[in-house]
């Protein structure tokens, strides 16, 4: 495996991508492959909406609130929706969850049940769609446990280290999605003229040097000491060497892909007030500490793997580091030295 992302010159589609990366799987039937056709296709209905969000009839509040209390901006709702009308037929799933959604979301009588589980954050940072900054949709997909029939929340609450394939978009200056299926990370950028996500960041692997830090650093007074002195390490105050520059957009997935690929640390941890952070575990971090991984990182909650947590409930937070290996072992050795 390359130890850096290497930028593509020939023009290959999500959909051929997928295609060969299941050709190395003799086992495989399609279904996988066909799974992450829909999310693709999902991701260019919703950045269709979303390129759009400046016009009136989507902009402002849907006038509810979800299950997390926030209120639910029309865009929230139309990509929940989208997702979930896109492969509630299909027979590829046996159940799906949403951060939109209290409680796991059955696959209708009429329509056969699948073999995987299907896990999204649809619109994650929606608190920003008035802002014209990016959001982005973060998607795990888990084989489920139980063998037939109907899925169970049992099959939603999986550790990451059994995830099957996981991937987000991000809906920005361009629309990208990444994703893995346990074999390195791609990034591919969607082409509006045709239509087509074109492969354009093969392998991804996060940089061995990082460049920034991502952390709502309003909150540092809520902070343990271990994360107080992790911050003013990175900021070269306790021995790094250079500083790192400070990103924070306040968009989960937009912060991460800017450090996957400039390398650097996102992390929203613990507070006095918030022991178990605000981050999601099942559809926000767990995915996103796969990829992590699969590109050379790490991910955790300051004491171990996110990928070793298994879910005791489907909306769980988290405390979250996650980014360049050596930077979240770091976090994780503050945290020991001064926490516990
Ligand atoms: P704060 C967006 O609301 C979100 O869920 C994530 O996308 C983002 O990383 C985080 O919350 C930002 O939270 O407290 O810094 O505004």
């Amino acid at each position: 495996m390359t130890t850096q992302t290497t930028f593509t010159s020939t023009i290959t589609t999500i959909e051929r991508h997928i295609l060969e990366e299941q050709q190395s799987h003799p086992e495989a039937t399609g279904v996988l492959t066909n799974l992450l056709y829909d999310l693709a296709l999902a991701g260019k209905i919703i950045a269709s909406k979303t390129t759009r969000a400046g016009l009136a009839e989507i902009l402002g509040e849907a006038g509810d609130t979800n299950i997390q209390g926030e209120e639910v901006m029309k865009l929230d709702r139309l990509a929940d929706r989208t997702i979930f009308r896109l492969n509630d037929h299909t027979g590829r799933l046996a159940v799906m969850a949403s951060e939109e959604r209290a409680a796991p979301i059955n696959i209708p009588d009429r329509y056969r049940a699948g073999k995987y589980v299907l896990l999204y954050d649809p619109l994650d940072g929606s608190s920003n769609i008035d802002y014209n900054v990016s959001v982005g949709t973060i998607f795990a997909i888990y084989q489920r446990k139980t063998s037939e029939g109907r899925g169970t929340l049992d099959d939603c609450l999986q550790k990451g280290r059994e995830l099957v394939a996981a991937g987000y978009l991000t809906y920005g200056s361009s629309t990208m999605l990444v994703y893995t299926t346990g074999a390195g990370v791609h990034g591919f950028t969607l082409d509006p003229s045709v239509g087509e996500f074109l492969l354009s960041h093969h392998n991804i692997q996060i940089p061995k040097n990082p460049k920034y830090y991502s952390v709502n650093q309003g909150y540092e007074e809520n902070w343990s000491e271990g994360i107080q002195r992790f911050t003013h390490y990175l900021q070269g105050r306790e021995g790094l060497g250079t500083a790192l520059s400070l990103r924070y957009i306040g968009s989960l997935v937009a912060d991460f892909h800017r450090n996957l690929l400039a390398g650097g640390v996102f992390y929203y941890p613990a507070e006095k007030e918030k022991p178990e952070g605000k981050l999601r575990l099942a559809y926000e971090a767990a995915p996103l500490a796969f990829i992590a991984e699969q590109a050379g990182g790490y991910a955790s909650d300051g004491a171990q793997s996110i990928l070793d947590i298994q879910p005791e409930s489907l909306h769980q937070r988290t405390p979250l580091f996650i980014g360049n290996r050596d930077l979240v072992k770091k976090a994780e050795g503050f945290v020991r030295d001064y926490d516990q």
